[in-house]
């Protein structure tokens, strides 16, 4: 029987379209049950999304979703066998996970997605106040690319499909987006990815084609 990975998350979510991506990289069937992550059934015991479902295994906590899915359904490819290089990527997923997406989240995506999705008037306040540090972070991510700090952008790995959702999702909004306008590496890996076939098919409803 062909597996499948039966993901259950919000459609608009970073997490979810990580593990999205990963099994269009890996070539896995895969479909997204909508799942609010406060859903009397979502199964994540800290109530966050997804949790998959996929070879009777289930998966939740994305790291290791998208490494079993690499491990299990793609040969390990998008993980770098070099112990250094894996270290540089394990690096970058851990500051995106513990410090891009929750800065970006709380303090300018969510205000959006509250504005643009449920119509409440847009909270200007957390914006303006989360702003100096989502400038911080982007000038980070900036000076460690252009200083070759940065993940291996010359080679699509792990660290590049945890990145990309946290760092569009920034984009998408205006102040993320003159942001990012600032940051020309930060920029240019974005533009590049923006047409990689597993990035258009794990498009978020409503996204605009770039
Ligand atoms: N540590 C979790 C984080 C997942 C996560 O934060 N998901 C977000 C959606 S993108 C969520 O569930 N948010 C709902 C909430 O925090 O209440 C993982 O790696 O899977």
């Amino acid at each position: 029987m062909t597996a499948e990975a039966v993901i259950h998350g919000t459609v608009v979510s970073t997490y979810t379209r990580i593990v999205q991506i990963v099994c269009e990289e890996a070539g896995l069937l895969h479909r997204t049950v909508a799942t609010p992550a406060h859903a009397p059934g979502n199964r994540h015991p800290f109530g966050k999304v997804p949790v998959v479902d996929l070879d009777g295994l289930e998966l939740f906590e994305s790291v290791s979703v998208v490494q079993y899915i690499d491990n299990a359904h793609n040969a390990g490819g998008l993980q770098p066998a070099d112990p250094a290089r894996r270290a540089v990527m394990d690096r970058w997923i851990a500051i995106g996970n513990n410090y891009l997406f929750p800065l970006f989240e709380r303090g300018l995506v969510m205000p959006w997605v509250m504005h643009r999705v449920s119509g409440f008037p847009l909270d200007r306040k957390t914006i303006d106040d989360a702003l100096p540090s989502v400038s911080r972070a982007l000038a980070f991510c900036e000076a460690e690319l252009q200083q070759s700090g940065g993940w291996d952008t010359s080679q699509f790995d792990l660290a590049d499909v945890f990145l990309y959702p946290i760092l569009r999702s920034v984009e998408l909004t205006p102040q993320g987006e003159a942001g990012i306008g600032q940051c020309p590496a930060l920029a240019e890996w974005l533009e590049a990815l923006h047409q990689r076939p597993s990035i258009v098919a794990t498009r978020w409803p409503g996204e605009r084609e770039t």
